[in-house]
């Protein structure tokens, strides 16, 4: 074993993956591996860090959706010479030089590979291709270690749906292609009254949205009614502000204050939270509106923003209660052609043929269906439609407002053919603008991009991502088109090429100093982000456990289609956890001082019965992204919902500058309704 003193030096402020155990640090088994002395090979160890990017998000993927880490290797024990190190896939299909490496720490080449094994070798040269020399030390990356499970698994999965089978004639989700489902999973069912709005032929059909162009002291009108709405051939009772698909568009100047009245027209209580506004507390929406309710509303920051219910978001934002409100920055120039706000929804659709009957597939009345992983939807919908189309003219600059409005699903966006920069988040633009090749962005996240079309033709929008089938333990592509830009001939006018060519830099939140002081000090809260779980079916513990070894980064798509629909919230409770007390979720009441910046740790326990990412929203307040397990951020934004990786650890600054009693919580919406919520004062 390397010596401790090692550790202890390379030990920064904050814990690494590879730093002793923590219960309240990253974790060792995701994002540490353990090297191994080869045979015969005495005294040389090392342990190698998969390091988070420093930014701009808190996961790095590649255009295809392969997580892509920095790998830090501690290496202690080596013999003279030169070594090497490699990372290698399981078929040895690739073999790649990840450069020298000597003891103590070395920083080297990223890896984006599904599963791979990082080879030290002693070397004649540092260059090569391949390894030629003495193997030192080995390790394996924790992807490797999903398998497929062993007959007897497969029996009992067989064996199970005997005694487990109900005959009911609720609408199954469909299950994603190429999956392999057993047959106790496919008898499983969600125990839970179905629920869908009830149809009426005289509904009106929704209409595509306006944009509302508001001044200081104006006052609209939003109504949440039913509609009816067509999505891929199918016609559905959905729910809509003012009959329309999303909400209508809110754009003000920053600094404007406007009233809405809202009046409900559903048969359920619902309500209206302005996403990210740091307005007064008492309209933040939190509470249900069974008839009207006046919703006053300041606009002290410029962003992308959006509105939802607060109510049972599993069922009535699915449903499409959700818009964008975006709040202009005064005298700000944008500098592209043209603006599209796109908000991207997974619709979880049934399959009309095969006897599926199709219709949508019921929520739960009383509690959340998709209590486990929350409800991937089938159906992508961009502003409310399938096929998202766009004709734009060659050159043409494009600043895309993106906005997440899925229950679940983390999405990883990309124009291929397109070059794409990063310019702004929830509330407010990075500190400097970045070339990205894809945006991962969760449930209820903003980011702002540009785009230059360069090249007359058709380019597609698509999400590009990494699936985990858990029964065989094997990765697999899952590539979704959202929408398809057609680039015209003629030459855009103006010409914004050269502005988009030059990444911009913006004054940071905080100072070099504050940064620092951040960073070193320890948080003032500390959040653990975990799961309970009673009654849940034989088949779901079992399968479940097998998989417990491994909890990728991001679930990236429903690969547990049955097991996810059947959990309900009568079986799964998502906590949050306060380290310093053991309070639980309602429980918890953190007070902060207005001023003064708290330090928060949010740690995604890897111990969790399902250990997977969860988006959290702060109401009322914006917060910097400190560090990823441990790695500062370098591209500091203003932010109102951040993206905690599984086993990860995020560390945010909070700006206590609003008062009021607020809520924290995660935004897949199962999770919110299956408890995973807590408040905190501000005064
Ligand atoms: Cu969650």
């Amino acid at each position: 074993m390397p010596t401790p003193l090692l550790f202890l030096l390379i030990a920064v402020a904050q814990q690494r993956p590879c730093d002793p155990a923590n219960p309240l640090g990253p974790s060792h088994d995701l994002y540490c591996i353990e090297l191994v002395a080869a045979p015969g090979v005495a005294g040389a160890a090392g342990r190698v860090e998969l390091a988070s990017p420093p930014g701009p998000f808190t996961i790095d993927v590649t255009a295809d959706g392969r997580a892509r880490f920095t790998p830090i290797v501690y290496l202690a024990g080596l013999p003279a010479g030169t070594h090497v190190a490699w990372a290698v896939t399981p078929q040895m299909d690739a073999v790649v030089n990840l450069g020298v490496v000597k003891n103590g720490r070395t920083t080297l080449r990223a890896i984006a590979l599904d599963k791979f094994i990082i080879f030290i070798s002693a070397e004649r040269r540092a260059g090569g291709r391949e390894p030629r020399g003495r193997i030192i030390l080995r390790g394996q990356s924790p992807s490797t270690r999903p398998m497929p499970p062993d007959m007897v698994e497969f029996s009992i999965g067989g064996a199970l749906a005997e005694t487990e089978h109900h005959h009911d004639d609720q609408p199954m989700p469909p299950v994603p292609a190429g999956l392999t489902m057993l047959p106790a999973e496919m008898a499983l069912r969600p125990d839970v009254t179905p629920f869908l709005p009830t149809p009426d032929p005289l509904l009106p059909t929704a209409d595509s949205n306006e944009v509302l162009h508001l001044k200081d002291g104006d006052m609209i009108d939003l109504d949440a009614e039913l509609v009816h709405r067509t999505i891929a051939g199918q016609t559905f009772t959905m729910y809509s502000y003012n009959g329309q698909y999303p909400g209508p568009v809110i754009e003000v100047l920053q600094g404007s204050e406007i009233m809405v009245r809202f009046t409900n027209h559903l048969p359920d209580s619902t309500s209206i939270h302005w996403h990210g506004i740091r307005l007064e507390n008492a309209f933040d929406g939190v509470d249900g509106v069974s008839d009207a309710f006046t919703y006053k509303l300041r606009f002290p920051d410029a962003g992308i923003y959006w509105y939802h219910p607060h109510i049972r978001e599993d069922i009535q934002q699915a449903l499409g209660l959700y818009g964008t409100i975006l709040v202009r920055e005064r005298g700000a120039r944008v500098r592209a052609n043209r603006e599209q706000f796109l908000m991207v929804q997974d619709l979880l659709v049934g399959d009309p043929g095969e006897g599926g009957g199709g219709g949508l597939i019921p929520y739960g009345q009383e509690s959340p269906t998709h209590a486990l992983m929350g409800r991937f939807g089938n159906v992508f919908l961009v502003n409310g439609e399938t096929g998202y189309r766009l004709a734009v003219r060659r050159g043409e600059v494009m600043r895309f407002y993106l906005t997440n409005v899925s229950n679940t699903r983390t999405l990883n966006l990309s124009i291929p053919g397109a070059r794409m920069k990063l310019v702004a988040t929830d509330a407010g633009p990075f500190e400097h603008e970045a070339w990205v090749e894809s945006v991962v962005i969760a449930p209820a996240e903003r980011y702002i991009v540009h785009v230059r079309f360069d090249k007359p033709g058709k380019v597609a929008l698509i999400n590009k991502v990494i699936g985990l089938d858990h029964l065989f333990g094997r990765f697999f592509p899952i590539v979704d088109t959202l929408g398809v830009v057609t680039v015209l001939p003629e030459r855009a006018k103006p010409d914004f090429g050269a502005a988009f060519a030059v990444l911009d830099r913006r004054r940071p939140p905080l100072t070099a100093l504050d940064r620092r002081t951040s960073l070193s000090r320890p948080p003032d809260q500390t959040l653990v982000l975990t799961l309970k779980t009673q009654g849940l079916p034989y088949i779901t513990e079992r399968l479940m456990q097998l998989d417990s070894i491994y909890f990728a980064p991001v679930e990236w798509g429903g690969t547990m289609p049955m097991m996810n629909w059947a959990s309900t919230g009568r079986q799964v409770h998502w906590v949050l956890k306060d380290a310093a007390t053991g309070l639980e979720n309602m429980d918890i009441a953190w007070h902060f001082r207005r001023g003064e910046p708290a330090k928060i740790r949010l740690v995604n326990e890897r111990r969790a019965f399902h250990g997977m990412q969860h988006p959290i929203h702060l109401h009322g307040q914006r917060f910097l992204v400190l560090a990823v397990n441990g790695v500062p951020n370098s591209d500091l934004a203003w932010k109102d919902t951040v993206l905690v990786p599984a086993g990860a650890v995020v560390d945010i600054l909070l700006d206590t500058e609003n008062p009021g009693d607020w809520m924290l919580h995660c935004h897949i919406a199962e999770h919110l309704s299956a408890g995973m919520m807590m408040h905190f004062t501000v005064d």
